[in-house]
């Protein structure tokens, strides 16, 4: 059988979502994924298949029609892999991740809102958005999963949906100096995200990876954006991240230049 090809940004935490559910039901090797390079225009014949949309991941099934959006991918891959399911099969449990699944985009808005500001009189305001967001997943779990450490009894579809944020938000860590306080009103969703983080399905970057790769992000420039005086984005390629050193912390205080950040 010809297999679906998805093609898809390795960093990004959309795309990432199609290799941890596709990894949770063993099939990771039978969907061939394509790398599309984020800081080059996307090449015509990809936009002729997307209609004209850039963002990715998209998925080309093996009959060549294309499906867009990652949750949307998500269901198909798990509708035409049913084995090893990994939403829920029960109408109300269903229900239950949906909700969870339906707080992704305040979560992650606020995450990237703050790694992105450029404002130092800001940053106590992104910091509560960030803590309030952190505060309501941890009432949801509480709600639904008060012993967890995962919503059900294992690493699922919320889980699946949720990991890739928890995993860039290590930006924050590094260029914000954030910490989630340890204090009781977090304490479940430190749980629960400790053990997304640690799931061996979701190992598919690294922390240094995503501080090297999107210091741009924390100079305001998203999705592979040039920022002014470089001629190079930190979303490059090549070199690869590997081999250049840890970007500079201070984002407010200076502009890191090619040489660098070793680029
Ligand atoms: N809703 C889509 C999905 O598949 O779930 C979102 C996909 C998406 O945004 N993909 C990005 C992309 O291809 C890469 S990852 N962008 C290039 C383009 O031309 O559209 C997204 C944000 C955001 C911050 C970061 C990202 C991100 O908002 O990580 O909003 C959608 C992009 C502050």
């Amino acid at each position: 059988m010809a297999h679906p090809i998805i093609y898809h940004i390795p960093v990004c935490p959309f795309c990432q979502r199609l290799e941890i559910l596709l990894t949770l039901k063993g099939r990771r090797h039978e969907v061939d994924f394509r790398v599309v390079d984020i800081t080059q225009p996307r090449p015509g014949w990809l936009l002729e298949k997307t209609r004209g949309s850039t963002a990715l991941p998209i998925l080309e099934t093996a009959d060549g029609r294309i499906i867009k959006e990652s949750l949307v991918i998500l269901q198909y891959l798990e509708d035409i892999y049913p084995e090893r399911p990994v939403a829920q099969r029960d109408p109300y449990r269903r229900a239950v991740e949906n909700m969870l699944t339906r707080m992704d985009a305040e979560f992650f808005t606020q995450g990237y809102a703050w790694v992105m500001n450029q404002d130092p009189a800001r940053r106590d305001a992104l910091r509560d958005g960030m803590l309030t967001q952190y505060a309501q997943l941890d009432e949801f779990l509480l709600t639904h999963s008060p012993d967890g450490p995962f919503l059900f009894e294992e690493f699922g579809w919320a889980e699946t949906v949720f990991t890739p944020f928890f995993e860039r938000f290590w930006f924050l860590e590094y260029y914000e100096s954030f910490e989630l306080p340890s204090e009781a009103r977090y304490a479940r969703v430190r749980r629960w995200i400790d053990a997304c983080v640690s799931h061996p399905a979701a190992q598919q970057v690294t922390k240094e990876e995503v501080v090297k790769l999107y210091y741009d992000y924390a100079k305001g420039a998203g999705n592979g954006a040039l920022l002014a005086g470089r001629s190079k984005s930190s979303m490059a390629f090549a070199p690869d991240w590997r081999t250049r050193p840890w970007p500079p912390r201070n984002k407010y205080a200076h502009s890191a230049t090619d040489a660098e950040l070793g680029l």
